[in-house]
């Protein structure tokens, strides 16, 4: 498939910012899933990677900031038909919709996060976000950003979530890689995506992250989950990406007998015990 299929737009993003490049490869790796727009559902916060669903040709759902992944399980749940992907930023994803990320894990519907992770809020122009690295003075953390930084791989990895990576936006041969592998796991998937926000964040730029980043060898076996969080803890002087930790396991529509009769959106409705259980109501 042609990844002109998911369409071409014109955005709102700031020259050089590193959505560009994730964009760029989420359709190459969409294309080479031969995955059709109409049977993919993109689901965003807000922020400038929750824009993401607009600048492609597909079923898109923008919803309020740090709720991407409850309306994403539910549309999987009621059309497991549909791929849905759910992408949006470090702020959106582990701050304001940080306990949705901690349901999903625990859930493990099969939907893939894509984080955008530029370690600061990026739409309201530079405040520190749970993935600024403590100390690091912004407009509104003149002092210093005082707390200590989420680790959303670690956390992933300590709730044994079936597939997790770390991806950098200046590496997109790889980061394709990892988008199709997340999209074509089976249960909850998590890609964490180191992304300059070349406007407000001076610290992690192309060149703090390229002289850090590196991609793990096979050296790594990402089943083995004490080796996966001893890489996942590692993020200084040296930052893994590839496949972190990866397990496979039933996924939410397994444990649901329910789903086991098709997508829930398909099945027909019974509507003499819908009456009897909006009576109950009356
Ligand atoms: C409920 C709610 N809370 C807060 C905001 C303000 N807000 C919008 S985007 C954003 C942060 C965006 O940062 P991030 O999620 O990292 O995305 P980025 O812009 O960096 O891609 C905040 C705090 C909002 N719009 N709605
Ligand atoms: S503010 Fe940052 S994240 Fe937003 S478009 Fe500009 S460079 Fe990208
Ligand atoms: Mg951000």
């Amino acid at each position: 498939m042609d990844p002109k299929e998911f369409g071409e737009f014109v955005t709102a993003w700031c020259p050089g910012c590193g959505n560009f490049a994730i964009l760029k490869t989420l359709k190459a790796a969409l294309a080479g899933l031969d995955i059709p727009p109409h049977k993919l559902l993109m689901v965003s916060g807000i922020g400038q990677a929750a824009k993401t669903p607009h600048y492609l040709r597909c079923n898109g759902f923008n919803g309020l900031h740090g709720r991407s992944l409850p309306p994403a399980q539910g549309a999987k749940l009621a059309n497991g038909e549909l791929t849905v992907v759910a992408v949006s930023g470090d702020g959106c994803s582990y701050g304001e919709g940080g306990n949705h990320f901690l349901a999903a894990m625990r859930r493990n519907v099969d939907i893939t996060l894509l984080a955008h992770d530029n370690q600061i809020y990026g739409l309201t122009k530079g405040q520190a976000s749970p993935t600024t690295m403590q100390g690091q003075v912004t407009k509104a953390q003149p002092l210093g950003a005082p707390s200590n930084p989420f680790n959303p791989v670690a956390v992933a990895i300590a709730m044994k979530v079936g597939f997790v990576a770390r991806g950098f936006a200046g590496d997109t041969e790889l980061l394709l890689d990892l988008m199709q592998q997340a999209i074509s796991h089976k249960g909850f998937s998590l890609v964490d995506i180191l992304q300059p926000c070349v406007s407000f964040n001076k610290v992690n730029t192309y060149a703090w992250y390229k002289e850090r980043v590196y991609r793990l060898g096979e050296d790594h076996d990402p089943r083995d989950w004490s080796a996966a969080m001893a890489k996942a803890m590692e993020f200084g002087d040296r930052i893994p990406t590839g496949v972190l930790y990866r397990e496979e396991k039933p996924d939410f529509a397994a444990r649901f007998p329910y789903l086991a009769h098709g997508p829930l959106g398909k099945q027909p409705v019974d509507r003499d015990a819908l009456r009897e259980v909006m009576e109950t109501f009356a």
